[in-house]
């Protein structure tokens, strides 16, 4: 029996050392990465972190953003990375000449001829250390002590401060700015409509207490080095119990006590592609909170696997691993909240996971790289309930029938497109009591596009779109850099919609509230403090996922 075996090793060791020698001299025929000070590799290190690994992934193995490991950057060299990072790509990248200085630009392109750095891990020590737990929970209010109209207040993120605004939707006052953070993603609401968990891209998780005379942070943790999404438990009788965040990095999600967070379990997502690869860092995207089931589905971006997470029993969890496509990314409910629909965006396909069943329902090919947020529920009046996404690289609203029960022929198939006014969509929305359906296009190229939302008319959907110019309407003073009109949301009795004028961090942002069914300009939110607003999440809405 050894014999062979030792056999078949030595021919092994064999391949193994042909292998190797191939792969010395395809190294050797790539030049040697830039040599860089430790001070110019701190700043690429730093710049890659905020700008770049969204995209590109920490390990920079590639997502929607290329592979970007030596063995490719090597061989396009100092010049084409740099005019590549200057002016964008037409595969999707965009320009950086307008957001990094000509120097920084060159130090990225060096920095990415070098190996990528590993970042440490951070697990249940590093986690449990960071754990803040501001007011505690006996400490902290027995009823609402303010007299605000919580169901309308709204978590705005101010991405480049770091921070989120609270704003009341009936008075458009700023009631708090609570520090959160930094470059603050997404804000997702308890079941109970009480607490606000905002997730920023360094992994801190703070939690808002609204009840609070003035609400404030009183619990945080820092959940990872990098991330993006957080959810909570909306079962019947597990009704803000627990919290859920994913990472970037490290690759993994977090279970933890939904009003102090205190963290309980860390799930790696670290495994096996769709391919059959084995991936070292497959982030977390979007994860979302079931109504129907004790469950999140928790979107893994790298191996294109969709997890049900069932947290009635946190100590024996059970996970059911569902194929679908890469590179997941961000979705939402249908309106029965039975089927959730995810972008997997590289892929130009939006994946559909039957909650009820445990199972996909199907993978619908769409047109270029789908970027629904959490997407828009309405009925349409050919093809009966549909959910509408937008898209990064193409110039369309993708429609696709949701009611497998009762319109058969037209479920999970895309049924209409309708024209949008160019690409660089990135969120559309409406509301069960309206009758429109808005789309932003923020990252078109064109100032007068990127400035503008489209509002078609759910009524007569073969019809053009109403094309508003926000930032005309805005009234803050001209300037050449864009002022991106980005993420409409409705308020919480579906008759306004409010738009982000993103702006740069040193020039005035704004918030503009439209009436929606006149689709007139109803009032611009403006104040020194509105520093480059984009999400916002209205409490009702959020709380009980409309859209
Ligand atoms: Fe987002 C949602 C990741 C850039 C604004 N964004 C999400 C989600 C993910 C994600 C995974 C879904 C969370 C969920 O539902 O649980 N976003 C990423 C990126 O990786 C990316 C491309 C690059 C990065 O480095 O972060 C990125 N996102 C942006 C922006 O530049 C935006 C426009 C401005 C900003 O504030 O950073 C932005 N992302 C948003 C918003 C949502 C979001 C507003 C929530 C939409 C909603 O209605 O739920």
């Amino acid at each position: 029996m050894r014999k062979p075996l030792f056999a078949m090793s030595a021919m092994a060791f064999a391949v193994a050392g042909a292998v190797n020698v191939a792969f010395a001299q395809q190294a050797q025929e790539l030049p040697p990465p830039p040599a860089m000070s430790a001070e110019e590799k701190a700043t690429g290190s730093r710049i890659f972190f905020e700008r770049c690994a969204g995209c590109h992934g920490v390990l920079r193995k590639g997502a929607t953003g290329k592979n970007l490991e030596p063995k490719n950057t090597l061989k396009l060299g100092q010049n084409r990375l740099e005019k590549i990072i200057t002016l964008g790509t037409e595969g999707g990248m965009v320009n950086f000449d307008d957001i990094l200085t000509k120097e920084e630009i060159v130090t990225m392109a060096r920095y990415i001829q070098n190996t990528p750095d590993v970042p440490p891990e951070w697990g249940m020590k590093d986690m449990t250390a960071s754990w803040k737990l501001i007011v505690p929970v006996d400490q902290r209010p027995k009823k609402q002590m303010n007299k605000f109209n919580l169901k309308n207040m709204f978590s705005v993120t101010l991405r480049d401060t770091g921070e989120v605004a609270l704003i009341d939707g009936d008075t458009k006052d700023i009631r708090s700015i609570v520090k959160t953070g930094y470059a603050v993603h997404i804000s997702r609401l308890s079941k109970s409509g009480r607490y606000v968990y905002v997730i920023g891209r360094d992994g801190r998780l703070s939690l808002i207490d609204l009840w609070m005379e003035k609400p404030a942070v009183v619990a945080e943790i820092k959940v990872g080095l990098d991330a993006r999404s957080v959810d909570t438990s909306k079962f019947k009788g597990f009704e803000d119990k627990y919290a859920i965040a994913g990472s970037y990095w490290p690759p993994q999600y977090v279970i933890m006590e939904g009003d102090t967070l205190k963290p309980l379990k860390i799930m790696s997502t670290r495994g096996i592609t769709v391919d059959g690869e084995y991936h070292p860092e497959p982030r977390v995207a979007s994860i979302v909170s079931s109504e129907i089931k004790p469950e999140w589905v928790v979107n893994v971006k790298e191996t294109g696997q969709i997890l049900l997470v069932d947290y009635s029993d946190i100590k024996n969890l059970k996970v059911t691993t569902i194929e679908s496509a890469k590179f997941l990314h961000d979705g939402g409910w249908d309106a029965s909240k039975r089927y959730f629909l995810v972008a997997a965006n590289a892929s130009h396909k939006i994946a559909v996971v039957d909650t009820r069943e445990g199972k996909l329902a199907a993978l619908v090919d769409t047109k270029k790289i789908p970027h629904p947020g959490r997407g828009a529920n309405f009925k349409h009046p050919k093809y009966g309930p549909v959910w509408a996404t937008g898209h990064l690289g193409a110039d369309v609203i993708t429609l696709i029938g949701t009611d497998p029960a009762k319109n058969k022929q037209n479920a999970w198939k895309v049924v209409q497109e309708l024209k949008h006014i160019g690409a660089g969509n990135l969120f559309v929305k409406t509301h069960p009591k309206s009758k429109n359906l808005w789309a932003d296009a923020p990252q078109n190229p064109e100032k007068d596009v990127a400035e503008s939302v489209a509002v078609w008319d759910l009524n007569d959907l073969d019809k053009a779109p109403e094309v508003i110019n926000v930032a005309k309407l805005a009234g803050l003073p001209e300037s050449k850099a864009i002022k991106r009109a980005v993420h409409p949301e409705y308020n919480d009795r579906g008759d306004e919609v409010w738009v982000s004028l993103w702006a740069g961090k040193t020039e005035p942002s704004a918030i503009v509230v439209f009436d929606d069914k006149t689709r007139k300009l109803k009032t611009v939110i403006k104040d020194p403090k509105m520093i480059t607003p984009t999400g916002k999440f209205n409490v009702y809405n959020t709380q009980h996922d409309i859209y």
